[in-house]
Order: C-alpha cells, then structure tokens, then sequence
C-alpha cells in the first residue's frame, strides 16, 4: 500500500498533566480530584478516599469527577493508600529527557496539557503562581529547541479541588470566569511560543457516557450533565475569542472523545436509535463549538431527558462568538448500538466500552474494540459535515508489555494497531479529509486514567514503574519507537 500524507503533515504524540507529570504538591500546585483517587483495574474502580464528619476515613467508588462522597465528609489523601497520579512518571523532573526522546522519533508536534492548578491552586486566586507558569515555559522552550510545536490542552479533567468543593464545580455559572482567566493568563503567557490549543478534552463525555455502561441515568444526572456541559461551552468560546484577540496565530480546537456507533442490527429500530447515539454522544458538542449554535435536535434531548438549562441571549451570542479553527477528536474503538435485549456473551465488557459485541472485530485485553476503518467513517463523516481541519489527537492500544531478559520489549501488537489506524488515516485522506496531524495516546507510558493502572501501557517508550508505584523510572523505547521513527521519516510511507 502506498500512503500519502501531506506535505507538513505533523506527527507526534500525546500526553495529559495528571496522568505524567507526578510532582502533585510541586511549587505552589493546587489540588485537584484525581490526587485522592486511588489506582482500579478493569473490573475494579479507582476509589475516592475521604474524611467523614465523624472523622473516620473512607473510599467511594468512582473517579474523580464521578465519585459521590457522604454529607459534610471531605476530600482528604490517607497516608495507607496509593495515588497513582502523585508521581505520575515523573515527566515534571524528566521533561528534558522525554522529549529529546520525542525528537529522536521526528516528532513535529507534542501534545501536553496543563495543569490548571498548577497556573491557579485554588481556581479562584487573584494572580498566577509564577512557579507554574515557568514550569510550562521551560517545556515550551524545549520543545521548540528540537522544532516540536505543542499542542495545549488547556483543561484535561483536572478543575481545581477548590472550584470543585466550594463552587460547586462546573454546576456553577461563575466557573466560566474563572477558567477565562486561566486562559487569557497562559494566552498571554506562551503567546509565540504555543499556537495551536485544544479547549477542552473529550468534552462530550459528560452527556455521551451517561447512559452507556449499563448505567440508568437518573433526571439529575441528565440536568447536571447538560448544565456543565452548556457553561463549558461558554468557556471555551470566550477563550477562543480571546485567544484570537491576544494572537490571531492562534489555532484552538474542540477535543471530541471519537467513538464511532453503529446499529448492530439493521432493524430500523436500531438505525434510529444509532443516529440519536450520534446526535447525543458525538455531534451535540461538535455542532455547538463549530457551528456556534445548539442544532435543532438540542431541543429533542433536552425533552427527552427532560432537563430545564440556563442558557441567556449572552451565552448564545458568546458561542457564536467563538468558534473553533479546528475540530481534534480521540479515536480507540467503535461501539455496537442496539434496541434488542442481549445475553451477556453478545455483550462486550470492558471498561469505558459497551453495547452489543461485534463479531468482525477483535477486542484489547480491557475490552475495546480495534476498528481501523471506524476511523476512516468517523473522519468522513465529520470532515463531510464541517469541513474544518482534523487532527486525530489520541490513538493508541492501552496493552500489558514484557521486557525481555535483554531489556528490550517487542510491541508487534501495538505496531500492529498503529500501522491500520495510519493507514486508515490515508484512505481518508485520499477520499478529500483535510487531516492535519497525528498525535499518538501516551508516546511515553503514562498512568491510564479510566483505570489509573500502569500495566495499560500506551507508550512507545517504556516507564520502568509498576501498579504500585514501584520502580526506577527509567525510559527504555520499545520495539515501537523504532518503527515510528521511520513512519514519520517516510511521512507515512513506510509502515513496514
Ligand atoms: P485509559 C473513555 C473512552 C475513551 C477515551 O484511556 C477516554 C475515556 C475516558 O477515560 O479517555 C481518553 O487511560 C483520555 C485520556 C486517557 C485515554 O483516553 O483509560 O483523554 O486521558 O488516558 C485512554 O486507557
């Protein structure tokens, strides 16, 4: 097979704040959900752990923003547990290392996040912490040393504790003024050295995953969900109307978590039910932060889950204010929507994976689908429907690795996954996609965030830590670096 990519075609790899950097208490950084979490597996949820009014510590299941924790107990890190996101793998002592690593690869882009609490601790501060800001900029340097442009995630499900706790969290309107500050202070922070930024990561996930996994949704769920998401807009259209002003360089996306459905039968019960997976999970944020305006179907959801939200004529003219440059998305599987009762064999259980199992494809160890051509269809549909640039933003097989005695690690299986989805990309592409850019889940491994386990492995470079937190370190490329290396060396020709 020939691919052709062109010309400037940016390839690279991705990471998140919380999942890499460590350092939790770090120069001035504020707390965030994720550092009382503990690790889960796949058939294990990560645990919230808390101080109760009596003063006995406890756990509620769930992840950061999902876990409910018992009236007037509060958030607190117990001294005999184990958070996998405190030291991270170490990439905020490491970042040099890593990313001469990323050079020797070829990489042209570098997609990070920051840490919100590390720029603002509390959310609310008046001023910055300086400490932060510089952090970020010495990584901004070393990356432009080697000709890597970043990619900034600004919010990657890490709102400050204190938002959170004496806001409210995104229930609250006044979250959005708190975040524009955020923005327009690393804006005008990295102005010349950042250009291309994403608002928020996977934004849909609030709406698309409440009613999968088995779950009922109740009512409030729904409201909430809704409400957040709706101030969340509004954020990220006031940032990409400021980040505008302060350069108009600047190139802000959405970040869609790209799951591509289908009906699993061709009962026409089925297909419509599909579409309205769509509409709800995937094209609901997309249309509003393209677009700049709620689609028609907006009102058949709200109905239908019977939310009332509190949207102004302001907000409304805000988001048409703030369109985005670019549309970036996450891709890992393809799930199965149907309207039929399923025995649980026909049944796919993974984490963050659900619906009907599809015979056609194979499943990773957590349970998710491998669907190369889902990414073609879902790079088709969306270029087709806004016709806006793409970026593929994460991609990658979360799989355990094993060194050989010789310290090597052969990662064919991830080579594997790698090799299809570039090549999917290029059929795309050959098809008219306007594709811009590739940017690899976890170039380095990194602690997974569903599971918050480092046995879910994404990186093509080995991080010699374990589920407990065991472990030198240590950077080691894996069989998959090396073959990377010459993908971005042909421009995507050589997927030997
Ligand atoms: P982990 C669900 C489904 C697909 C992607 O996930 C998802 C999620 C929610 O976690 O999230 C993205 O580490 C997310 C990354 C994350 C990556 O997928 O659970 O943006 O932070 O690490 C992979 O295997």
């Amino acid at each position: 097979m020939s691919n052709k990519f062109p010309k400037n075609f940016l390839w690279g790899g991705a990471i998140a704040a919380t999942q890499a950097e460590g350092a939790y208490k770090e120069d001035g950084r504020g707390l965030i959900k994720l550092d009382v979490t503990t690790g889960g597996t796949k058939d294990t949820p990560r645990m919230t752990t808390y101080i109760d009014k009596d003063g006995n510590s406890g756990e509620a299941p769930g992840r950061g923003h999902h876990a409910v924790i018992p009236e007037g107990a509060h958030y607190a890190v117990l001294e005999d547990h184990y958070y996998p996101n405190h030291d991270g793998v170490d990439f905020y002592h490491r970042y040099k290392e890593d990313i001469k690593l990323f050079a020797e690869m070829g990489y042209s882009i570098f997609r990070l996040s920051i840490s919100w609490s590390r720029i603002f601790p509390n959310g609310d501060d008046k001023e910055p912490n300086q400490k932060g800001l510089d952090f970020y900029r010495q990584v901004f340097e070393e990356c432009h040393k080697y000709g890597i442009e970043p990619l900034v995630s600004i919010w990657h499900f890490d709102t400050p504790l204190n938002l959170e706790v004496n806001y409210g969290g995104w229930n609250n309107r006044q979250l959005i003024d708190f975040y524009e500050r955020y923005a327009r202070t690393i804006f005008t922070a990295y102005k010349g050295l950042v250009k291309y930024w994403l608002t928020f990561n996977e934004i849909n996930n609030t709406v698309m995953m409440l009613d999968m996994f088995g779950r009922k949704a109740t009512k409030e769920m729904y409201q909430q969900g809704y409400q957040q998401l709706h101030y969340q807009f509004v954020a990220s259209a006031r940032a990409i109307k400021i980040g505008h002003e302060i350069d108009p360089e600047n190139k802000i996306g959405c970040m869609i978590c790209g799951i591509t459905f289908y009906p699993a039968t061709c009962d026409p019960n089925d297909i419509l039910a599909n579409e309205h997976k769509w509409q709800q999970g995937i094209y609901y944020c997309g249309d509003v932060q393209v677009k700049g305006q709620y689609p028609t179907y907006a009102k058949r959801l709200w109905k239908l889950h019977d939310v009332e939200l509190d949207i102004t004529n302001k907000d409304l003219e805000e988001l048409r204010e703030g369109c985005v440059d670019m549309y970036t998305f996450s891709y890992y599987m393809s799930n199965n929507v149907t309207t039929h009762h399923l025995d649980s064999k026909d049944m796919v259980d993974g984490n963050y994976s659900t619906g009907a199992r599809n015979e056609y494809l194979t499943y990773s160890e957590w349970g998710w689908a491998e669907d190369p051509l889902g990414l073609t269809y879902y790079l088709e549909k969306i270029y087709d429907r806004y016709g806006i640039p793409l970026m593929v933003v994460e991609n990658g097989l979360g799989a355990v690795d094993t060194v050989s005695e010789d310290g090597s690690i052969h990662d064919d299986y991830r080579i594997n996954y790698h090799r299809n989805h570039i090549d999917a990309m290029a059929k795309a592409i050959a098809n008219g996609v306007d594709l811009i850019a590739y940017t690899t889940w976890g170039c380095i491994d990194i602690v997974s965030s569903g599971t918050g386990e480092m046995r879910k492995r994404y990186g093509f470079i080995y991080v010699d830590k374990d589920d407990k937190g065991k472990g030198t370190f240590n950077r080691t490329p894996k069989d998959s670096f090396y073959w990377y290396k010459k993908v971005i060396a042909s421009n995507g020709e050589d997927l030997g």
